[in-house]
């Protein structure tokens, strides 16, 4: 009884940190343009990433259409790693 109750806990451990781990780099993606995006409207103005300097400094570069806002489309290409 002990055993399979340390088993079923180990396994549920193992599970959650798997899961935890995933999230964790889910969230490190969203979470920053969440939280640039004050207003929760979907995209960055640039008084939204006047937090961030080298989003400020490449803005125009980051907003690929040009229409005075970085949407996650435009935030995601210009902070994945494969350029
Ligand atoms: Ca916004
Ligand atoms: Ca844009």
């Amino acid at each position: 009884m002990t055993k399979v109750t340390i088993a079923l806990a180990a396994l549920t451990l193992a599970a959650g940190t798997a899961f935890a781990n995933d999230a964790e780099t889910t969230a490190a993606q969203s979470t920053t343009f969440t939280q640039l995006d004050t207003n929760k409207d979907g995209t960055l103005s640039r008084s939204e990433v006047a937090a961030d300097a080298s989003m400020t400094e490449n803005f125009n570069k980051i907003d690929k259409n040009s229409d005075g806002r970085i949407d996650e489309t435009e935030y995601k290409a210009a902070t994945s790693p494969s350029k």
